[in-house]
């Protein structure tokens, strides 16, 4: 039976004997301290502050690279083994250093990596919750059966290729492409992370052997409306959304904006928004409810006011929880891209530039995530994530899920971005309780 959560400074997970243990009913009590992890992560938003609020830290930048030494610091003084992997992967243990089949983890984490322009907790808090966490264990003197682990994957949002660390880590990454990667304004991948002190051809050297985690869980902000909507606290994710990303090339003609007679005109940039409208209109009519779009990127060329556009390069992004509703759409969009160039005279190339594939969590880590919710007393529902995380890679080498806590206003990937800090703690805790039955 769990103490309600109290308004002080701590809160308690009780965990009860295993059913049948005779006689003596032990109980203990692990306390996270939501004080020290606002703490961490009002520290870590000092990375890439903004001057009116909210970070830009993307992976590699000296930002980042100031928040990784910061935060293998802050593992260390917690007494936890910290290390960094290939794929620039920062791990902190409570058991020896390094991942072993001999010895296998129960995991946690999410990334210190943020969007440009983004808010304080998107992947902060799965992170720093789950140092709290290990932290907690560790004052506590709890030693559960299976030693526990938190990490900070790289570049998950993706600048130079998205979910990069959890994809080197569960051997994903698409080895061949890595000397190829590179950000919407061309700055390699290589470069990137050889600034950082990182040889990117040895990323795939991160890849964890076979059976290293028994289970991993990830507490990250909702990022939309559904649950603070809902008035319920504890979202427990039950699929993850596929997000397929395309550079779509328009190539008409330049020729002076003044003098050229407008049915002459072969307009590049014209074609690529008639493209995005329909493209938007084509995801909502077929995407089976849960698909969304975005073009997020536009590139015009020459790119001045005076001549008519020769070439416009959109990124195209595209989600479903679906497998087949995403390839249907993906191809769709494809053909509607050709039928927008032919009828306006230009050219048009589709470029793939990134996949991940939907997925779905582990029944055993939603039982254990509805299992600490009932213990705290907390109402929890299920929901698909409509956001890409680590998590997904996760999934296709152990049993993988998922806690949301809500979005004040559902906002995100935005300087505003916030959730109560309550309701961080209510989320610690959560997953607190979850690692400790996963481990057990
Ligand atoms: O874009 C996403 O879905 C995630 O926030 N990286
Ligand atoms: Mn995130
Ligand atoms: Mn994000």
């Amino acid at each position: 039976m769990g103490i309600a959560p109290k308004a002080t400074e701590r809160w308690f997970i009780l965990g009860t004997a295993p059913p049948g243990s005779q006689g003596l009913y032990c109980r203990f009590v692990i306390a996270i301290s939501p004080a020290r992890l606002r703490a961490r992560l009002e520290a870590l938003a000092r990375f890439g502050a903004l001057p009116g609020g909210g970070v830009t830290r993307p992976c590699w930048s000296p930002p980042h690279e100031a928040a990784r030494a910061w935060l293998l610091g802050e593992l260390r003084a917690a007494s936890l083994q910290a290390w960094v992997d290939p794929a620039g992967n920062v791990f902190g243990a409570t058991g020896p250093p390094g991942l072993g089949a001999d010895r296998p983890v129960v995991l946690t984490g999410s990334h210190i990596d943020t969007v440009p322009e983004g808010g304080i907790l998107d992947g902060a808090l799965g992170v720093l919750a789950g140092l709290e966490c290990l932290e907690a264990l560790r004052e506590a003197g709890a030693a559960p059966r299976l030693p526990l682990a938190v990490a900070a994957w790289s570049d998950e949002e993706g600048r130079y290729g998205s979910l990069f660390g959890s994809r080197a880590f569960t051997g994903r990454l698409d080895v061949e492409r890595i000397p190829e990667m590179a950000a919407a304004d061309g700055e390699r991948l290589v470069d990137a992370m050889a600034r950082a002190g990182f040889d990117a051809r040895r990323a795939p050297e991160a890849r964890a052997p076979a059976g290293a985690v028994a289970a991993y869980v990830e507490l990250h902000i909702e990022q939309g409306p559904r649950l603070e909507e809902a008035g319920i606290p504890i979202g427990v994710v039950d699929s993850i959304v596929g997000v397929r990303r395309a550079r779509v090339v328009f190539t008409g003609q330049a020729d002076h904006a003044g003098t050229t007679p407008m049915d002459r005109r072969r307009d590049g940039f014209l074609a690529a928004a008639e493209y995005a409208l329909r493209a938007r209109d084509l995801v909502v009519r077929r995407g089976g409810g849960r698909s969304v779009t975005n073009v997020g990127v536009v590139h015009v060329h020459p790119g001045v006011s005076n001549i008519v556009p020769a070439r416009a390069e959109l990124v195209h992004e595209m989600r479903s929880p679906d497998a087949d509703v995403l390839a249907g759409l993906a191809a769709r969009c494809e053909s509607l891209a050709r039928r927008v160039a032919r009828r306006r005279g230009v050219g048009v190339e589709v470029q793939p530039m990134s996949a991940t594939a939907p997925a779905a969590c582990a029944p055993r880590v939603m039982a254990a995530i509805e299992a600490a919710c009932a213990t705290a007393g907390l109402a929890s529902t299920r929901l698909h994530s409509a956001a890409g995380h680590d998590a997904q890679n996760l999934a296709a080498v152990t049993d993988a899920g998922m806690i949301f806590i809500p979005s004040r206003g559902g906002r995100s990937h935005r300087v505003d971005e916030m959730s109560d800090w309550e309701a961080i703690g209510r989320g610690a805790g959560v997953l607190l309780g979850t690692l400790l039955a996963l481990a057990r």
